[in-house]
């Protein structure tokens, strides 16, 4: 996926945060020359409204207050650029594209809770993969929700992947299975593995995840190559409770944040990104095919704060 045209798009997309962030801290800084407690309140109300969390939020404060005391401030207009340089330092930590081969199998398998995006980012990204040359199979392993082959099947017929499935209600673990022999027998593309988000309970769809992760690996040592994490944004707190268990628990190797477009929960990325130290690989900022982009640290703080 080419980063070309990265800033504008997600400008776009992340307007809601942006214009938040923006347009309450030029209000809060505009004419004030003194950097008063009111204004500190203020700037703490903004960030936690941006969904930034509270470490990145008293670690910002303190250090504006330290600076402030070491006579360093002379303005508030400098806040913005700490505020800038601080998520970027964080950012850069979990810019780690994902690394994808041609010409040899890679699987990834996409999992996070119902409706986070799952399906969607699945079909975006067999979209650009294919655009890139790359041959992309799309699996069919929930089997739980009512219609979830048939949208996976018009993704697939939309980017020109492949769908493999069985009945509703079989058992994923097997379609994986087949997918697997696909491998096996000399399939050299990208498999992506779409899941199921919801079960009767938590405890059975987390016992799912893991069976499969166990038969693909059984089938071939190393798979999958990348278990992604579709988080929607616009649920910041959540989207953070979710990344503790899917990391834990299933062992996510990356994440996908959605619904980007939808939201002023933006810096909910800054704050996944300190407090899980995993890589951020793509975002999605829209529904269409091309609505999904690579994920770039210092272009999404532009994004938000230039
Ligand atoms: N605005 C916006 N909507 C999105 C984005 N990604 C997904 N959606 C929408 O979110 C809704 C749920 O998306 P799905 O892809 O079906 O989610 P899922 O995780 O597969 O859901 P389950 O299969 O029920 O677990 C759909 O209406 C999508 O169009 C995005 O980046 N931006
Ligand atoms: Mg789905």
């Amino acid at each position: 996926m080419v980063k070309n045209g990265f800033l504008e798009k997600i400008k776009t997309g992340l307007m809601k945060t942006r214009n938040l962030l923006n347009t309450n801290l030029e209000d809060l800084f505009a004419g004030k020359k003194e950097l008063d407690k009111k204004l500190f309140d203020e700037l703490e109300e903004l960030l936690i409204m941006a969904d930034m969390g509270p470490q990145f939020t008293r670690d910002l404060i303190s250090d504006v207050r330290d600076r402030l005391n070491r006579k360093e401030l002379q303005d508030a207009g400098q806040i913005k650029k700490i505020m800038h340089d601080r998520m970027s330092a964080i950012l850069r930590q979990v810019d780690k594209p994902l690394n994808i081969p041609q010409g040899q199998p890679f699987v990834i398998m996409a999992v996070g809770v119902n409706g986070s995006g799952k399906t969607t980012t699945i079909g975006k990204l067999a979209n650009s993969l294919r655009k890139e040359g790359h041959e992309v199979m799309l699996v069919a392993a929930d089997t739980f929700r009512a219609a979830a082959i048939e949208q996976l099947e018009v993704w697939g017929e939309r980017v020109g992947a492949p769908v493999i499935k069985q009945k509703m209600n079989a058992d994923p673990a097997a379609v994986v299975f087949d997918a697997m022999g696909k491998i096996k027998s000399g399939y050299c593309g990208v498999v992506i593995v779409d899941t199921a988000g919801r079960l009767h309970t938590r405890v059975n769809l987390m016992e799912e995840l893991k069976k499969i992760k166990r038969v693909m690996g059984k089938e071939m040592a190393g798979t999958p190559h990348e278990t992604l994490l579709v988080l929607d944004a616009t649920t910041g707190q959540n989207a953070v409770i979710q990344a503790k268990m899917f990391k834990e628990e299933i062992g996510a190797t990356g994440i996908v944040l959605t619904k980007l477009d939808g939201t002023s929960k933006g810096g909910v990325v800054v704050r996944i990104a300190g407090e899980l130290s995993l890589p951020v690989r793509y975002i999605g900022v829209g529904e269409g095919l091309d609505d999904l982009r690579v994920f770039d640290g210092n272009d999404f703080v532009s994004a938000l704060l230039d």
